[in-house]
């Protein structure tokens, strides 16, 4: 993984790159702690951190050398001591992170060339590794196992919150990582709310529920959305239904390697359009997931983004109606050089769950 950057580093001519971002210190170097910044160089890589981790991260991250930068006071000053010792003229650090305080503590430390980055790694981070490919399928794996988990749980009375509670525990104990996304569970009217939070709302007979949630594998995440009916579902809510999962198929039916974003949010569009349901359609249909839940590359009309094999997405055509309620369902695959492989293998089907005790 670190091969890109050094090779791009080499192209630009710099000595050093400073990495903050959260999930690129875990992309460069595997640390999956707390409190720790990244320098990569050719010769020898430095995970800076405090007391508190300094051994996990030797652990973690064997071909790095940890240093502890509290004795110094920052991270920065830490920086600008190992850009002495190594006599680097020209360090990177990445702009769109970094606060003024930062950006000060560099200056007044650093004594080379500051050269501010944006989206470096993130270019990277786009076109999955096997490992990375794998992490990902049976996060999303996780997700779907857990839903059908809880599918057999649901009770009429029971809370938006228990709802997500249950989903988190079963993809938790199913064997995601300890901290389960910031995971959607809700229901009736509400589910209209794209990023609603669950509530003490509790579920009612006829209700559609919405589900969008997911759980990290080795810090690499799944992003998927499920709905259901409590009782039995309506006709419009069937109606409905039926138009986001051809929206849906369309998506996955013109993803392939070299496809452009914008013309799978075009095939999605044209089957949309001509509907009663168009001005609520949510045009943004799905972005690239990996160390990140939204990352390169996004599906959105005006995205000049090229679909790569290797990709990982979440496509999730949407319809959302104020007052009524939302219909929205979301895949994660995996793009190939023909199509794709879609990896969350729960049922797309409008469940009529009963809910009774
Ligand atoms: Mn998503």
């Amino acid at each position: 993984m670190e091969t890109k950057l050094l090779e791009y580093m080499e192209s630009q001519g710099i000595d050093a790159f400073y990495v903050t971002k959260q999930a690129n210190i875990r992309y460069t170097s595997r640390y999956m702690g707390g409190d720790a910044f990244v320098v990569i160089s050719p010769k020898q890589s430095y995970v800076l951190t405090d007391p508190r981790c300094t051994e996990q991260a030797a652990k973690e991250c064997p071909d790095f050398q940890v240093v502890d930068w509290r004795p110094l006071g920052s991270p920065e000053a830490c920086l600008g001591k190992l850009t002495e010792e190594n006599g680097w003229k020209t360090v990177a650090y990445e702009a769109d992170v970094t606060t003024y305080k930062q950006w000060k503590l560099l200056q007044d430390h650093v004594h080379a060339e500051l050269v501010g980055t944006q989206g470096v790694m993130e270019e990277f981070r786009s076109i999955k590794t096997p490992e990375e490919i794998h992490n990902l399928k049976v996060a999303a794996e996780l997700a779907s196992r857990a839903y059908e988990l809880l599918l057999s749980d649901v009770r009429i009375g029971m809370t938006e919150k228990e709802l997500e509670a249950k989903l988190s525990y079963y993809m938790v104990t199913l064997g995601g990582d300890t901290k389960p996304n910031f995971n959607l569970a809700i229901s009736g009217a509400r589910t209209s709310l794209l990023h609603g939070i669950p509530s003490n709302k509790a579920l009612e007979y006829g209700d559609l529920v919405l589900l969008d949630f997911g759980i990290e594998y080795r810090g690499y995440t799944s992003d998927m959305t499920r709905v259901f009916v409590v009782g039995k579902a309506t006709e419009e809510q069937k109606r409905l239904h039926r138009l986001v999962v051809k929206m849906l198929e369309a998506a996955e039916n013109t993803i392939r390697d070299g496809v452009m974003a914008k013309d799978v949010c075009k095939a999605v569009e044209d089957v949309i359009r001509d509907t009663e349901y168009w001005e609520h359609y949510f045009s943004s249909i799905g972005h690239g997931v990996g160390l990140f839940v939204h990352e390169k590359p996004f599906l959105r009309p005006t995205s000049e983004d090229i679909i790569r094999e290797n990709n990982v997405l979440a496509v999730e055509p949407a319809v959302f109606i104020p007052g009524w309620g939302g219909i929205h369902l979301e895949d994660d695959l995996l793009v190939t050089k023909d199509g794709c492989q879609v990896f969350s293998y729960a049922t797309l089907d409008l469940l009529e769950v009963e809910g009774r005790a």
